[in-house]
């Protein structure tokens, strides 16, 4: 801990963390992630985020999609498994889904919301109506981030009390009222002060992306590189904090060891081929490498 009372976050700490695998084990042990994400255009997110969660080390995955788009999304996810929710072809999801994504909630073991997601107002509502009565970990990213900025204060009314936040500092200034400039001139303070005011685990991204518990635990993150700044790279991110929540790791634990692997898995890609160029694909092929050389 340095003087500000923040952990650094390095690749010995983080072994720390990391568990090994029982040699009995089976996929019912690393947990059922449910990710609720994508939109006409942004299929993309949803894709990625279900394939990160899968090279995270999930038991199963399951990618709730529009219905309209779920051809596309059969092709682009192997591992995982889609559900497809009636979208009469608008391409986005609506509050009239709420019911069969309530449906899917028994026997998930963490739910990740946003990725893609689009903002149009009945989407919106779905999220809304999502924080209200979900009753287990929950990541909230992206569009599922800026349908929570409409009114912050919709946090207060959340469910579960396991959530993490996984902003951008264009997200964070949304969700705060403020300007990008007023986030970053104190990444620190900013995130402290939100986390404990609505009671959340949040990660401010960026180069030394921030994690701060609601309690005021705060860490910071020593790996990941500019190559990674590029579309796509944070769904790539949700997906692996779905399946470190879902693996049952607490939030404080899934939010540092997933920051970390992420930024450690681009730079395993950066002492490949480079930073400029890197993709979002590239750093979640490179997961399982990262966590074989930490372990
Ligand atoms: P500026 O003005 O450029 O400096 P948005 P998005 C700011 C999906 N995607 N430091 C930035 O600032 C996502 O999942 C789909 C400082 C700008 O104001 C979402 O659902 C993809 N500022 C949706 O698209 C791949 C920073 O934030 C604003 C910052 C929209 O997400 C791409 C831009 O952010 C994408 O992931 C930083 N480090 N980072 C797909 N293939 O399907 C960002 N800003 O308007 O929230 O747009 O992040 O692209
Ligand atoms: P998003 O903007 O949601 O796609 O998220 C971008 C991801 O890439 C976050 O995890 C950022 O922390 C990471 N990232 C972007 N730029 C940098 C950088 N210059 N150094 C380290 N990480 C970065
Ligand atoms: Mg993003």
């Amino acid at each position: 801990e340095n003087a500000s009372g923040c952990e650094f976050l390095t690749a010995e700490s983080i072994a720390l963390l990391l568990r090994r695998r029982d040699r009995q084990a089976h996929k019912g042990h690393f947990g059922h992630s449910l990710i609720v994400a994508g939109s006409r255009g942004k299929t993309g997110a949803a894709a990625l985020s279900a394939n990160s969660a899968v090279r995270a080390g999930s038991g199963l995955v399951t990618l709730a999609v529009p219905e309209s788009l779920n051809p596309i999304l059969e092709v682009k996810t192997t591992e995982a498994m889609t559900v497809p929710l009636a979208d009469s072809g608008s391409g986005y999801l609506t509050d009239s889904a709420f019911p069969a994504i309530e449906g899917l909630l028994p026997g998930k073991d963490a739910l990740a919301i946003g990725p893609g997601l689009g903002l149009h107002p009945a989407t919106v509502a779905l999220v809304r109506a999502l924080l209200k009565t979900a009753d287990l970990p929950l990541v909230i990213d992206a569009d599922g981030l800026n349908a929570v900025a409409q009114d912050a204060n919709c946090l207060l009314d959340k469910k579960s009390t396991h959530v993490v936040l996984t902003p951008h500092p264009g997200e964070m200034a949304r969700l705060m009222g403020a300007t990008i400039a007023d986030v970053e001139n104190d990444r620190i303070a900013t995130a402290r002060k939100f986390a404990a005011a609505f009671g959340v685990h949040l990660i401010l991204k960026g180069s030394r992306t921030i994690i701060v518990a609601p309690d005021g635990s705060t860490a910071i993150n020593g790996s990941g590189n500019p190559g990674m700044a590029s579309g796509g790279m944070g769904d790539v991110l949700t997906g692996i904090i779905v399946s470190l929540l879902g693996q049952g790791y607490n939030c404080h634990d899934a939010c540092r060891l997933g920051v970390f692997i992420h930024g450690y898995a681009a730079d395993l890609v950066a002492q490949d081929k480079g930073e400029i160029g890197m993709n979002a694909g590239d750093v979640l092929e490179k997961l399982p490498y990262a966590y074989h050389n930490l372990l």
